[in-house]
């Protein structure tokens, strides 16, 4: 996709007449994160800032002639939002329109904006569900409209959890029940719970002070939307539209003149930090003070080695960082192999660190531990705190960057920047351009990994990495101690320079 090229996505909802929710923040949302939103009229509504007059759907041969003149074939829209759909009527002719569809087809239940005309009951409720309910790739409810839908009130965790479930065994492929609107004074988060059966987590984000919140729903599915239209994943997509909101919410205005309300105000792909939502298991757990910072963010060169061995070769070069990845050792001759690595680190003042086997690490004092996403959910990662070890993580995309960031680790691993054939790697590489975005993104400190050789240093190092961890080009060098030295020094002379 050239950047003058935008995939689209197909909004179906209703004209605000205040212009902040429905198609109005669609569009906004869709041109904000990068994509471009095709609108289908299915209300001419009637609304201030205050009041919701009239609802005015349009006749069904005005909506048809809509979704018939965008067909996918000719638009190739990539995602399908819906949000207000006027009658029972429309109702069913969404649902024969997309019976065929191939792109992911994410709703947003708007109910409120029916409020007094009684649009969703129970007729409206069972039709819903039996016509469009099986085609969604995505719900995104607000607690209210999921009790609705279920026809029962949702009150804690384990609630909320099992509404998700029901709510998926009705059909959709993922909901997300949004919290944000919960009026709870003592509760300092909004959060949000995601599941598609097979992952589901908590995404939440401290709740802003801001009474300006008119089109949130509309913004977080178009998000969405516009996020898989972009192709990213599913559990990015959520991620990418919760940092959306949060960007939105922190630039919401209110309108001249009008006594409610105003709308959020979407800016850009998001890139901030501060938007960036916690992502956890535990709906409460939410009390993780930082990791220790490691005593130089610049980590500069980060041989990743097998065996101690190789600590024998590198670390009299003066080399800082190091990490041990022992995958094929167990028992004694693991525990042995971790201790004398932790030693020569001691000995040589090198920031080792000790990849998955964290109580090892705990054990014989290592300067740090290292996890992939698969150990965070095995390890004790509040053990690892209060031994008081560093921590870095690996991440490859928004959902696990925002997974590791609930952690608050020491340093991100952001991988693969280039091609790799030491790991199995399921990931399109981030490229110099991809890891700045991240640069951008995160006040952590950063180290690059993957299929990183001579060429490929330089443009790392403009591109902001702190660290430059490096399997192959070291190891199998012709000559490796050589090698990491003039690595070493050019690593060393572009970050004294900065
Ligand atoms: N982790 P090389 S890439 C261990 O992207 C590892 O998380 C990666 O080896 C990640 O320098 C990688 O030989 C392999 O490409 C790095």
């Amino acid at each position: 996709m050239s950047k003058r090229e935008r995939p689209s996505i197909l909004c179906i909802g209703g004209n605000d007449s205040a212009a902040m929710a429905g198609l109005s923040m669609d569009c906004r949302t869709a041109e904000a994160l990068g994509a471009h939103a095709l609108s289908i009229c299915t209300a001419t509504t009637a609304q201030n800032s205050k009041h919701f007059n009239a609802l005015n759907p349009v006749s069904d041969a005005v909506l048809e002639s809509q979704l018939n003149c965008h067909s996918q074939a000719e638009h190739a829209y990539a995602a399908i939002k819906i949000g207000l759909i006027g009658d029972k009527s429309q109702l069913k002719l969404i649902g024969n329109s997309l019976k065929h569809q191939t792109a992911p087809i994410i709703c947003d239940p708007v109910m409120a904006a029916s409020a007094g005309n009684n649009l969703w009951d129970a007729e409206f409720i069972a039709q819903f569900k039996a016509q469009l309910m099986p085609k969604l790739y995505l719900l995104t409810p607000n607690l209210p409209e999921a009790e609705r839908l279920l026809g029962k009130v949702i009150n804690g965790e384990d609630a909320i959890k099992s509404a998700a479930q029901e709510l998926l065994a009705l059909g959709t492929q993922a909901v997300l029940i949004k919290g944000g609107h919960v009026n709870d004074a003592q509760n300092a988060w909004s959060q949000d719970y995601f599941s598609d059966g097979k992952r589901s987590f908590w995404l939440s984000s401290a709740r802003q002070a801001n009474t300006n919140t008119r089109g949130t729903g509309c913004c977080m599915a178009s998000a969405c939307a516009s996020a898989l239209a972009l192709e990213y994943s599913l559990y990015d997509a959520v991620v990418i539209a919760k940092m959306t909101i949060n960007q939105s919410l922190r630039h919401a205005y209110s309108v001249i003149g009008q006594a409610g309300a105003g709308p959020l105000a979407p800016q850009s792909f998001p890139i901030e930090q501060q938007d960036l939502p916690h992502l956890h298991q535990v709906k409460d757990d939410l009390k993780h003070g930082s990791f220790p910072e490691c005593n130089n963010t610049k980590l500069g060169l980060y041989p990743v080695i097998e065996r101690t061995q190789w600590l024998k070769r590198l670390l009299p070069l003066g080399i800082t960082t190091a990490q041990l990845r022992v995958k094929d050792l167990e028992g004694e001759a693991l525990e042995a192999e971790i201790k004398e690595a932790i030693a020569l680190g001691h000995k040589y003042k090198c920031r080792l660190f000790i990849n998955d086997y964290w109580q090892l690490a705990i054990k014989h004092g290592a300067y740090g531990v290292h996890l992939g996403q698969e150990d965070l959910d095995e390890a004790d990662i509040h053990a690892i705190r209060k031994a008081g070890l560093r921590l870095g993580t690996s991440t490859h995309c928004h959902y696990e960057v925002a997974r590791a960031h609930h952690y608050k680790p020491s340093y991100i691993a952001v991988g693969p920047v280039y091609p790799t054939t030491s790991k199995d790697m399921p990931w399109i590489p981030h490229g110099p351009a991809g890891f700045s975005y991240w640069r951008t993104c995160l006040d952590y400190p950063l180290v690059a990994i993957g299929g990183i050789n001579a060429k490929r240093i330089q443009p790392m190092l403009e591109a902001g990495a702190d660290s430059i961890a490096m399997i192959t080009a070291i190891t199998l060098a012709a000559a490796p101690e050589a090698t990491a030295s003039v690595y070493k020094e050019q690593i060393d002379a572009y970050q004294q320079s900065y």
